[in-house]
């Protein structure tokens, strides 16, 4: 069993001590105690090479996307944002062994990219949930900021999920283990989304709503896309599927958040899943906004992220 055995408020250790008011990420893994070195591959680092408390040891907030050059834009703005340019030098890809995914840490913020789709970020979740949990962070809020697809709504558009569901409009991920499929929930903390969307509606001229979230496998066939390289269904069939999709609270689609919301939940994070909306899908499937309006709108979640963590750190009013 791992030495940390809750996620609660009171979070019981294995040396038998009560800690109140911690709330430490926790594995579920009985394996994981007993290996002498765990090598986290695709991040490039490990338990033997890197003393993982003294670099991670202090993290609080996550935040993950799937681009690395957005990630890595993220960072920069954080670094201003925490007034923490002049204390360091240029910012470092702590993962710059590996191309799979981008690290850069800024204070108590972790800037992490992710790829594309649900095997992608689960493999990078898998490593990073480790990582936290070798390093011994305590009260970490992990974010995913990303873009998608809406539905009824207007383009720019940042929603703020309640709920992550399957191409069924189910709360659910289906992880197939060994032959089986385990069912898991995708909750999300609704205290934390209220959060969000009460600051959001502090920023001039930034749209926002709280809805569920869609998550595909796949960008063309699995959102009811007409224009990639196969399509089987009627237009009449897409629009019935989008509108049946609205009517049941879906506001957008992405391809990560049911894996996210799972994978965090379990392992006692705080999550919460922002995305800003590239167009909407009751109207078009391509993506056709000018570069500078697109730049835009990829600010907007990191827009929100910097005042929630500005102002969990008591600095808010600094900067943008
Ligand atoms: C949103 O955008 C990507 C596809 O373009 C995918 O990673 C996602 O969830
Ligand atoms: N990302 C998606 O997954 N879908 C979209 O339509 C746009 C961005």
């Amino acid at each position: 069993m791992a030495s940390i055995l809750s996620a609660s408020n009171k979070s019981m250790r294995s040396d038998g001590n009560t800690y109140v008011g911690k709330r430490f990420v926790h594995v579920k893994n009985p394996y994981l105690d007993s290996m002498d070195e765990d090598i986290l591959y695709h991040l490039d680092l490990g338990t033997k090479t890197h003393d993982l408390p003294a670099m991670f040891g202090d993290v609080k907030f996550v935040c993950v996307g799937g681009s690395p050059k957005r990630m890595k834009a993220f960072a920069l703005f954080m670094q201003k944002e925490l007034r923490l340019e002049e204390s360091r030098e240029d910012i470092k890809d702590i993962c710059a062994g590996t191309d799979r995914y981008c690290m850069y840490k800024i204070g108590p913020v972790l800037s992490i990219s992710h790829g594309m789709g649900i095997p992608s970020i689960s493999i990078m979740l898998h490593e990073l949930i480790k990582l936290l949990h070798h390093a011994q962070c305590c009260d970490v809020t992990i974010i995913r900021i990303g873009t998608s697809g809406g539905i009824g709504i207007t383009p720019g558009s940042v929603v703020i999920t309640d709920t992550a569901v399957d191409s069924f409009f189910k709360p659910r991920f289906e992880q197939i283990i060994l032959d089986n499929i385990v069912t898991r929930s995708t909750e999300l903390d609704k205290a934390l989304a209220e959060e969000l969307f009460n600051y959001s509606k502090e920023i001039p001229n930034f749209p926002s709503l709280i809805g569920h979230t869609m998550c595909t496998y796949d960008f063309y066939e699995g959102q009811g896309r007409l224009d990639g390289a196969l399509c089987s269904f009627s237009r009449e069939k897409k629009v019935d599927y989008l509108k049946r999709a609205y009517k049941a609270g879906i506001r957008n689609i992405e391809m990560e958040s049911t894996v996210f919301a799972a994978m965090c939940r379990l392992c006692g994070l705080k999550a919460a899943v922002v995305c800003v909306t590239l167009l909407d899908r009751l109207e078009c499937d391509q993506i056709n906004l000018p570069r500078d309006v697109l730049e835009e709108f990829q600010q907007r979640p990191q827009l929100l992220i910097s005042r929630f963590i500005k102002k969990r750190l008591g600095l808010h009013d600094q900067r943008s």
